[in-house]
């Protein structure tokens, strides 16, 4: 099993493996852990870097004495143990000021509180020289569709974080905006449910050049949706700022398992995307390989580290696998029986016009498309030799 090191680019977020597993339907299974105690355990076992929530470090309410110290605290442990914090997200969830919301609130002064919340955070993460901000809206939602002027809603999500984002560009900060979808929980409906409702969501803010997002592979699965398609399409839109890996079992709660203990071959194929990219070429992602997950509630201290580890030797295993399955002549062959490669050739040839296509009679009237029905793409045979690599057996 190969072991990480800091090249890997794989970080955690402080509330991972500072999770103390309180669920809505039991207490605490652990007792809490210290930030400075999380950042020497994921270093020691080769993380790279780390992200937190502002009240991760800074209980909700301090002082600015203590605020300064626990974030005192927390930077000299990152120093000491050499992990980079590379992303800072706001919770805009836990207190019971945003239960009907944060920046998308029906309450004016509440939206107001919670921009206030996230352009402080927007300071310190300049300060502490991360590149990356998340926005994972996850109280802006509702349960009942009569809860909201869904228009008015969607304009005050939308004036939120214009307003972030021309206060990051006011500053002349290094920093961009990645948000994250989810379809629910804990709302009974979450604005931004997936990917695609982000994406277009982006396409209508005045400063959406610095907006990306943050798409996490439980959250995609729970809208039955394919977490590495969604992926390829951030990717393609120059989208993809950032990534949340874990693991999740079909449409249900939200598990953030660990990466790779849900959908294993999804898994696989997200981890072939990242590392290898398109068969064709493209845009890649370079990002941190960053980790939202949840230790189980079953588990002790042990296997809390346990399952910090499990991540990146499973993103490493089916890095591996990856490598080389794109390099198995085999594979090779078989996606060229496949098109793959011929599915990069523009349909249209260079220059060609409509009227060109429309006098090319080898595309419609001599075409025997009967022929190219009974073609077979040899599809199976491709993903039997993906099955194949990934298990080792190649
Ligand atoms: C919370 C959520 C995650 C988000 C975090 C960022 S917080 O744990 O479930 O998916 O990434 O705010
Ligand atoms: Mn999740
Ligand atoms: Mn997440
Ligand atoms: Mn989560």
């Amino acid at each position: 099993v190969p072991t990480p090191t800091p090249e890997d680019k794989f970080s955690f977020g402080l509330w991972t493996v500072s999770w103390a597993a309180r669920d809505p339907f039991g207490d605490a299974t652990r007792p809490a852990l210290e930030p400075s105690e999380a950042v020497a355990n994921l270093a020691e076992l080769g993380a790279w870097g780390i992200t937190f929530h502002d009240d991760d470090v800074v209980p909700f309410g301090a002082d600015d004495a203590s605020r300064t110290a626990h974030l005192q605290k927390f930077r000299d442990a990152c120093d000491e143990h050499k992990i980079t914090i590379e992303m800072v997200t706001t919770n805009l969830f836990t207190h019971p000021v945003f239960k009907e919301g944060g920046v998308t609130a029906n309450d004016r002064s509440v939206r107001r509180y919670a921009l206030r919340k996230v352009l402080r955070n927007i300071d310190l993460t300049a300060e502490l020289g991360a590149k990356t901000f998340v926005m994972w809206g996850g109280r802006e939602g509702s349960e009942y569709d009569g809860a909201k002027d869904l228009a008015a809603a969607h304009d005050r999500y939308r004036e939120g974080v214009d307003t972030v984002a021309a206060y990051i560009k006011d500053k002349g900060y290094d920093i961009r905006i990645a948000l994250e979808p989810k379809p629910n929980e804990p709302r009974g409906d979450i604005f931004l449910p997936t990917i695609g409702h982000a994406l277009g969501f982006i396409a209508q803010l005045e400063h959406g050049d610095i907006v990306g997002l943050n798409p996490e592979v439980g959250h995609e699965q729970m809208a039955g949706l394919n977490y590495t398609h969604g992926i390829a399409q951030a990717l393609w839109s120059d989208k993809l700022f950032h990534i949340d890996l874990n693991g999740q079992r079909g449409i249900k709660y939200d598990q953030d398992l660990v990466f790779g203990h849900g959908d294993l071959l999804s898994a696989f194929f997200t981890v072939d995307l990242i590392e290898n990219g398109f068969p064709n070429g493209g845009p890649k992602y370079t990002g941190p390989r960053h980790f939202d997950y949840k230790p189980s509630r079953t588990e002790g201290f042990d296997g809390v580290w346990e399952s910090a580890r499990a991540n990146m030797a499973t993103y490493l295993i089916l890095k591996e696998r990856a490598q080389a399955y794109r390099a198995d002549p085999e594979v090779q062959e078989a996606m060229t029986t496949a098109g793959i490669f011929e599915s990069a050739t523009p349909t249209m040839a260079e220059g060609e016009s409509f009227a060109d296509l429309l006098a090319d009679r080898s595309s419609f009237e001599d075409f025997d498309a009967d022929a190219a029905g009974a073609r077979s793409c040899g599809l199976v045979r491709l993903n039997q030799l993906a099955v194949e690599h990934a298990l080792g057996a190649r």
